[in-house]
């Protein structure tokens, strides 16, 4: 291969968007991919539209997972293109240090209006993983601006996702993503998983016993309430294989938390946007956490933003707490970016506009219907579902986790069918505008896989 610094081989307006001519697979070195496998064995995307993909092999593939949890509105929707053409010529970058553009407010006020009462204040960011961060030292500007210098600790939980940067990593409960990272954030700790294995094929949100949210307690009780900052879980956990919380487990949190002094903080970056019905999981289980965190949905994948979302208090407390000058001193070059700005707008209107979110939680039943009838499936030993989310677990082969669930992803690719795997459990989440036919052949097609599996 060429490793000499070379001349573009094509000025940028004659590229062909869609064409794999002269594309050279040895440059991009992929994230949270086995580089080495795929380069043998590329699986390219060349083009998308609502609900479907085109492969550079020209083949329809039914999304079933909106990309990456992200693009809940549907692909290719014009009227979020067209804002980020627009935007990209009337100002395409515009510092949001200590200067403004009206995108960046106006996206602010359609995020407020949106979110649970009380939570108006709005951060951006670039992703998920920035918006975790952000979150996290957001709750500790808080307690420092209140004077409240011992409060340091940050409490994750077990098969928790944050993202990759070094807080959403440290506060995270995916070993696989933390060990090879010694240096972390000091002072985390960890609360169990909800996962419980008690109930299999249970229908939405398991019965709880308090229990769970009780080792908060637990965990105040050896380390003091006085040195912990936050607490930060995912409402439905969706990387490590949609785990469902128990019923009264997030209010529980929330009472403990409250009583002791501790932040909330609630990682939306899946659940924000629709994907259980309603704008927020905090509006679908009715608790309200003190700092949300989103991305994805935001600009439905279009253009990269998140957003954290913060409560009146909290923003209060640091912006009015801090002695003249900047209060918060965090933030990123591209927070508030005006054609991320743009997406983010037409983005919320489109799901305003087309009652996707209502859709969503209109279809819900169904899909809970047609994910629990693969539960008779080969291999199928769990079967999860809240929303437009399910997960369903499989078996795994001996000494060979997640090469079964692997497998069903290649399969169901080469049908025209795209599925998310995590280990041996299949997570699907389709765009919020899918029909109940679709639904119907999303199932249909994996159940052919299932039995054909070994
Ligand atoms: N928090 C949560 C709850 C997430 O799900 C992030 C933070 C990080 O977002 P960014 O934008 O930095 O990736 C996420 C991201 C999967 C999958 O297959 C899930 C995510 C990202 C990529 C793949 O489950 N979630
Ligand atoms: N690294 C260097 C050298 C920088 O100058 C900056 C921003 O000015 C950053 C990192 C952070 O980049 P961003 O603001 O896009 O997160």
């Amino acid at each position: 291969m060429a490793s000499q610094t070379q001349s573009p081989a094509a000025a940028p307006a004659s590229i062909d968007f869609a064409s794999m001519d002269g594309v050279d697979l040895d440059h991009f070195w992929m994230p949270f991919t086995n580089n080495r496998f795929f380069k043998q064995n590329p699986r390219l995307f060349v083009a998308a539209s609502d609900m479907h993909y085109t492969t550079a092999d020209g083949r329809q593939v039914l999304d079933a997972t909106a990309g990456l949890w992200c693009v809940n509105a549907g692909h290719g929707r014009a009227a979020i293109t067209d804002a980020v053409t627009r935007a990209a010529q009337t100002l395409d970058f515009a510092p949001t240090f200590q200067l403004g553009h009206p995108l960046a407010f106006r996206l602010a006020s359609d995020v407020a209006r949106i979110m649970p009462a009380g939570m108006d204040r709005v951060f951006f960011t670039n992703s998920g993983s920035e918006s975790a961060d952000t979150a996290l030292k957001m709750a500790l500007a808080y307690h420092h601006a209140r004077g409240d210098h011992t409060r340091f600790r940050l409490i994750g939980r077990q098969r928790g996702y944050h993202g990759t940067n070094f807080g959403g990593l440290s506060v995270g409960g995916i070993g696989g993503n933390r060990r090879r990272f010694v240096s972390q954030v000091w002072g985390v700790d960890h609360l169990s998983h909800t996962h419980g294995q008690a109930v299999r094929f249970c229908r939405g949100m398991q019965p709880g016993n308090g229990a769970l949210a009780e080792e908060l307690e637990e965990l105040v009780a050896l380390h003091g309430a006085e040195t912990i900052a936050a607490v930060i879980v995912e409402p439905v956990a969706g990387s490590t294989g949609v785990l469902v919380p128990p019923q009264g487990y997030l209010q529980a949190l929330r009472d403990i938390t409250r009583k002791h002094g501790i932040l909330l903080i609630f990682d939306e970056v899946i659940t924000g946007f629709g994907r259980l019905g309603k704008a927020t999981a905090a509006e679908y289980f009715g608790v309200t956490p003190d700092i949300i965190t989103t991305a994805k949905g935001l600009t439905n994948g279009t253009v990269p933003m998140g957003a954290v979302i913060a409560s009146r208090e909290v923003h209060d407390t640091v912006v009015n707490g801090s002695p003249e000058g900047i209060e918060f001193f965090h933030g990123y070059t591209y927070s508030g970016h005006p054609v991320a700005a743009a997406a983010g707008l037409a983005t919320l209107g489109l799901y305003r506009d087309e009652g996707l979110f209502e859709n969503a939680d209109v279809l819900a039943a169904h899909w809970e219907a047609a994910a629990h009838a693969l539960a008779d499936c080969p291999h199928v030993i769990d079967v999860r579902n809240l929303g437009l989310v399910a997960g369903i677990e499989l078996a795994p082969r001996d000494g060979k986790v997640g090469a079964r669930a692997m497998e069903a992803f290649h399969r169901a690719f080469d049908a025209g069918l795209l599925i998310r795997v995590t280990g041996d459990i299949i997570a699907l989440s389709p765009p919020l505008m899918i029909s109940a036919a679709q639904i119907d052949t999303i199932f249909g097609m994996l159940r052919e896989i299932l039995v054909d599996l070994a």
